[in-house]
């Protein structure tokens, strides 16, 4: 790919000896490591593949589970090809169903005609990301339908015995993901969970483990399901207002500047109409070009994203979804080729998070003349979060070869943020910070030309 000079940045300059202080809350390492993650695959496969249903009711027979021809190497497989960072599997859903032999529960393979009960479904996802090189997440649903001890304090006994379990057995995990969908249970009780106690037992067990759910502790839901984070994404929240499965969440899912606690969002988003595999959509498999702009608006927003892949009921991932990741692979792998140049110097374009720059009074804006235009559809800003997130608003100001502008508003930076537009020949941009909190510290900025598999305009 030609490269083009980029001729000044006005107004940057290298802070490598100069301390800054953080603007708290800021993340601790875990959380970092987190955020470098960017994507990551989910696995919804459990009772409800064969039983063609999104929601089973905790009554259906253990005999309806039994994959054909099921393979995890598959599945890490065309996850690295995709590449993903890891793999979170749905261990328990809402019906109780565990796909491992847990010794808490009656309701899991062992009862099942696969491998005559000797099955393990967790083991043989552990072992295959340890061969790919992927790592281990859980997804353990809180809400069970089926356990006789639901809606009593046993329940959260056994809830947090089953996570020791896959805490102990299975190696390496890197996320640990609570439902925040809490329903009634076999006698018609819901659960108090004891949110405590779980969160002991992960940080007991894998003590460098996120914790996910509507509220944290560690990293939150983005409020949607849809794929996409917001214009304005906090990592910082006031978590004690909020809890799994609060009523007026969709107020608090943005973050807030004046959060007291960081937890970051995390987009969850199937790659099917469905969490699980129906086989009336197999033609509704998103398109690469979906995912491409997906990506865009949740890696691209200070979110990490999780993209769900429901595996089918012989087992394995159905080749319209392999296909699809394939496509989205190949133009995101294109599409992140930064057309900016390189400067080591310079630590705005030295391609590293240590370094920074930082606004001053006299020196409030970035402002970048490029010697040869280069057409380009997206501009992507990062913040040294170690640092805290600080930038609340600012606008670009794009200037194409013909000199037509253009100001796009914008509300928040962290980890990532990518502002898209409709393709042109760029001259040269400006950035206004116009919010923040403390001074403005930009580590990287880059320009890319996102492309679509059919070449068709990606952004207006
Ligand atoms: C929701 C669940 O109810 C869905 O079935 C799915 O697991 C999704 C990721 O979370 O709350």
């Amino acid at each position: 790919m030609k490269r083009f000079t980029l001729l000044f940045a006005l107004l940057s300059y290298s802070l490598f000896s100069q301390k800054v202080a953080p603007v708290y809350p800021i993340p601790s390492a875990k959380q970092l490591a987190w955020s470098e993650l960017e994507f990551y695959g989910f696995i919804h496969f459990n009772m409800n593949t064969f039983t063609n249903v999104e929601w089973g009711e905790g009554k259906e027979s253990p005999s309806s589970f039994n994959p054909t021809a099921l393979d995890c190497n598959q599945w890490a497989r065309i996850a690295k090809k995709a590449g993903m960072k890891g793999l979170i599997l749905t261990a328990k859903h809402h019906d109780g169903f565990a796909l491992y032999p847990s010794k808490y529960t009656t309701h899991s393979v062992a009862k099942s005609p696969w491998k005559n009960g000797k099955g393990d479904v967790v083991k043989e996802l552990s072992e295959a990301c340890k061969k790919y090189g992927l790592k281990l997440g859980i997804y353990l649903s809180p809400w069970d339908r089926f356990h006789p001890a639901y809606g009593t304090d046993d329940y959260n006994q056994v809830y947090a015995k089953m996570q020791e379990e896959l805490l102990t057995n299975y190696g390496p995990i890197f996320e640990f993901w609570y439902d925040g969908a809490n329903g009634e249970g076999p006698n018609g009780k819901k659960q108090v969970y004891d949110w405590d106690l779980f969160h002991s037992m992960v940080n007991k067990y894998q003590p460098t483990a996120v914790q996910f759910s509507d509220a944290g502790p560690d990293i939150r839901w983005v409020g949607n399901e849809r794929g996409y984070a917001y214009d304005t994404m906090w990592s910082p929240i006031l978590r004690d207002k909020i809890y799994p499965g609060c009523p007026d969440f969709d107020n608090y899912r943005n973050g807030q500047e004046n959060g007291t606690h960081w937890v970051s969002p995390e987009v969850d988003v199937s790659i099917r109409p469905g969490w699980y595999y129906h086989r009336d959509q197999d033609n509704k498999v998103k398109t690469p070009d979906s995912l491409l702009k997906i990506y865009a608006a949740s890696v691209g927003r200070n979110s990490n994203l999780l993209l769900n892949i429901p595996v089918d009921t012989r087992g394995l991932i159905h080749e319209n979804d392999s296909a699809s990741l394939m496509g989205f692979a190949a133009i995101r792998t294109k599409s992140l080729v930064n057309l900016l140049k390189k400067n080591s110097s310079d630590p705005l374009f030295d391609g590293k998070n240590s370094t920074y720059w930082m606004a001053s009074p006299k020196k409030k804006d970035i402002r970048v003349e490029l010697k040869t235009p280069i057409s380009v559809n997206t501009l992507m800003l990062e913040e040294p979060i170690a640092l805290g997130q600080r930038v609340s608003s600012f606008e670009v100001e794009l200037v194409d070869e013909l000199g037509n502008k253009e100001v796009i508003k914008a509300g928040t930076i962290g980890h990532k943020r990518m502002i898209t537009f409709k393709e042109r020949k760029l001259k040269s941009f400006q950035i206004r910070f116009t919010g923040s909190r403390g001074p403005v510290l930009i580590s990287n900025l880059e320009a890319y030309r996102f492309i679509s598999t059919r070449n068709e305009p990606l952004f207006q």
